[in-house]
């Protein structure tokens, strides 16, 4: 399937991984490359050290091109975006924030640059400034949102902009891929899928409670802060969210979720960690490797379009 996202990226299946902060390392950003789709490197709060490493590794392992993510609330996120010109990243994708200091550095040394936004306005100003295309990302989505829903988001950014967009939030089968192309989606971004994916490194614990996740089984934390965070519910959401309600301050809520991803992802800590993931866990029933998850998305996909 030919698309302006496929054209531009040089892959073959418009399926882009979302850059998930210590999901993402580069066994999968290279399996999702090696599969067809684009991967990338989540670097979330990591440094950029950490985050050369990661992209030296994945070359090792792909030839395909596969891209970074950069979290720009990372006070690391300076280093990482110079990083990613120093390495001769092909794509760069951003998120929680606007990457506008950025867009004349990469463009001029030819990285592909596609802002995650969660708003037409920030849309339209990512295209001023020189963005290839844009991820719509949906409320649905798991990790930090914005308030629009996929649904409503994409359509309104495809009318506002020229440039390719790509749908995310609550995407995770060709149902979901094929519903975004009719909203005049040009790929789709998929996170939660590949929480589960065979080569990702996410705790088995993890991993397990994606699959065991409800259509209702996720909660929004940090709503009251301005930082809002859609997660698995468990004992620490209902602490959270206890404290959002008494009133508790950014510093106390901060210290409850710090390093909280990382409990969960990497030690398995799945009741005081934070276990992201969006609203459509409850359709992701087992791990597949990326190979699988795209073929699969892409089969059905294309019957029910041709449908
Ligand atoms: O960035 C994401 N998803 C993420 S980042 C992340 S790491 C984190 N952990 C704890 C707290 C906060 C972050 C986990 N998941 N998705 C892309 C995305 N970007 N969603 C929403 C936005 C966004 C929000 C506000 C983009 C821009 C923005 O404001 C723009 C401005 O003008 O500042």
């Amino acid at each position: 399937m030919k698309t302006r996202v496929t054209e531009l990226l040089g892959i073959e299946y418009p399926i882009i991984q979302g850059g998930m902060a210590w999901v993402a390392d580069h066994h999968l950003a290279a399996a999702v490359a090696n599969a067809g789709g684009l991967g990338l490197i989540g670097a979330g709060g990591a440094p950029a050290d950490f985050v050369r490493e990661q992209i030296r590794k994945a070359k090792e392992l792909t030839d395909k091109p596969f891209g970074v993510n950069v979290m720009l609330m990372n006070p690391e996120a300076d280093a990482i975006a110079q990083t990613i010109v120093d390495e001769g990243v092909k794509v760069v994708t951003t998120g929680a924030g606007n990457p506008g200091k950025y867009m004349a550095m990469w463009k001029e040394a030819g990285v592909k640059v596609i802002p995650v936004v969660a708003s037409v306005a920030l849309a339209k100003m990512m295209e001023r400034a020189g963005a290839d295309a844009v991820v719509a990302e949906g409320t649905e989505s798991g990790g930090h949102i914005g308030s629009a829903t996929t649904m409503t988001l994409v359509p309104q950014v495809v009318d506002a902009v020229n440039i390719p967009v790509i749908a995310a939030g609550g995407i995770a089968d060709g149902r979901g891929f094929a519903a975004a192309m009719m909203l005049g989606a040009e790929a789709v971004q998929m996170g939660t899928r590949f929480t589960v994916a065979t080569e990702a490194i996410t705790h088995a614990n993890y991993k397990a409670q994606v699959i065991k996740a409800k259509d209702i089984d996720s909660e929004v934390t940090g709503m009251s802060h301005g930082h809002p965070v859609r997660q698995i519910r468990n004992k620490m959401t209902r602490e959270y969210l206890q404290k959002e309600k008494d009133g508790a301050s950014m510093e106390e809520l901060e210290y409850l979720t710090l390093g909280s991803l990382r409990k969960a992802v990497v030690e398995g800590d799945v009741v005081n960690g934070t276990v992201m993931a969006g609203q459509i866990a409850g359709l992701v029933k087992k791990e597949q490797t990326c190979s699988e998850i795209i073929e699969e998305i892409m089969k059905e996909a294309g019957e029910l379009l041709h449908r």
